[in-house]
């Protein structure tokens, strides 16, 4: 069901902002959201009211920012349909997800094996296995894109050998915002044995997402793309393989037994959760969690990709304006350049009509060189959006081909 706007301008005070003396357009999702009213809620009731560090101590405040905390676990367990609470590990977001299972899971790796990813990845699911290739002496290989700026799975069968051990890829991706074929890639790629992990960052709390669905290995995301708080993330992991897996991270609580030798490990997530957490933000997370659940994960799918495609068809019909990916079907982002004008100078000039959006590679060099553009503007979507958004952006497009010529 349509969530009324008037719902989404209570919850986001933000919104009625201005900046530069416009109202505020907030087209800059893709890197963080907005954070509602009962996210924010949740977070301050914690600090107000029941601040204290968890698992330790046996007080009543200790107790209860405990329960809060694995209350969240839960609520994050039952959004992405993870298995169990023990395969909920939070981290500091996708970058160190991604991270902890490319230096933990990846010391299985052998000289000659692979790691198939591909060319249009963030860094943050990119460096970690280069890092882990050189160390190891594995191939990288990527699958390529076709001409539209989708996945081009046409050769697929001859980069995935049965020496690729991981098959790591994003479900959404950041700058030509399609939806990648999980389902179909997950399979081929279990179909050789390989694991695979699935980039979520831009699509937990954009559309329903299930782990167990999925079938995947690992998935990991961050709280500040789906209105939660920055600071806090997952990895969703399969049981078995975390059990496996060592911490990378060693300290206060993710320990069973130590002496002055030795130490053991206590069993996920704990094992990955060395030291004092992100209370505050996991319990935020769960808020969020919560939040977009009641938003509904079908009317957010749906609301966003209705706008990416409104604002993919009004860019590209502007003389001397290029969309970067397809025009349909996209989930958030929409990058785009501006004939003659630097992707630097569109974001101050629209900044200053009040419209934010993102300027540069962001975070997907490789692919930019691809497209030829070192760098690009981008507008993203998500709830806090409507068609009118469009219309500003639109007209604030035309300032800037009027300033430049
Ligand atoms: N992309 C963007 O503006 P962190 O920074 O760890 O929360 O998320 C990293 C990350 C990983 N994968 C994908 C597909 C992403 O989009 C991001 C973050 C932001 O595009 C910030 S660079």
């Amino acid at each position: 069901m349509a969530v009324p706007f008037e719902r989404i301008q209570a919850d986001f005070p933000v919104l009625a902002r201005e900046v530069h003396g416009r109202p505020l357009v907030y087209l800059d999702n893709s890197a963080t959201s907005q954070t509602p009213v009962p996210v924010r809620a949740a977070i301050d009731a914690y600090y107000a009211q029941s601040c204290a560090n968890v698992h330790r101590g046996l007080h009543a405040l200790s107790a209860e920012a405990t329960d809060l905390y694995e209350g969240a676990r839960d609520k994050v367990m039952r959004l992405v349909g993870a298995p169990g609470r023990e395969s909920v590990v939070f981290t500091r977001g996708t970058t160190a997800a991604i991270n902890l299972v490319a230096s933990s899971w990846g010391e299985c790796l052998q000289p000659g094996d692979a790691i198939l990813i591909t060319v249009a990845e963030h860094h943050a699911n990119l460096i970690p296995w280069q890092q882990l290739a050189k160390r190891k002496g594995a191939e990288l290989r990527h699958i390529p894109l076709t001409a539209e700026g989708t996945l081009d799975l046409s050769k697929l069968d001859e980069l995935l050998t049965p020496n690729v051990k991981m098959v790591a890829f994003a479900q959404v991706s950041n700058v030509l915002g399609y939806v990648a074929p999980a389902a179909e890639l997950i399979a081929a790629a279990k179909s050789v044995g390989a694991a695979t992990l699935v980039d979520a960052a831009q699509s937990v709390g954009h559309m329903p997402v299930s782990f167990a669905e999925l079938g995947c290995d690992f998935l990991a995301f961050s709280g500040h793309k789906m209105c939660g708080p920055t600071g806090i993330g997952c990895l969703i992991g399969r049981r078995e393989l975390l059990d496996a897996m060592e911490p990378i991270e060693y300290g206060g609580d993710m320990i069973v037994h130590v002496d002055l030798q030795n130490a053991t490990w206590n069993h996920p997530p704990y094992k990955f959760e060395a030291g004092t957490p992100p209370i505050a933000q996991a319990i935020g997370l769960g808020a969020a969690c919560d939040y977009v659940t009641e938003l509904g994960l079908d009317w957010i799918r749906d609301h966003t990709t209705a706008l990416c495609d409104q604002a993919a068809a009004a860019l590209s019909a502007i003389p001397g304006v290029r969309v970067h990916g397809p025009l349909t079907g996209r989930l958030g982002p929409v990058a785009f350049s501006i004939d003659g004008v630097h992707p630097h100078d569109v974001a101050t000039l629209l900044d200053g009509e009040g419209v934010a959006v993102r300027a540069g590679h962001h975070c997907a060099q490789p692919l930019h060189g691809l497209l030829g553009a070192p760098s690009t503007a981008r507008a993203s979507f998500y709830v806090t959006n409507r068609a009118s958004d469009i219309d500003r952006l639109v007209a604030a497009i035309g300032v800037v081909q009027k300033v430049f010529g």
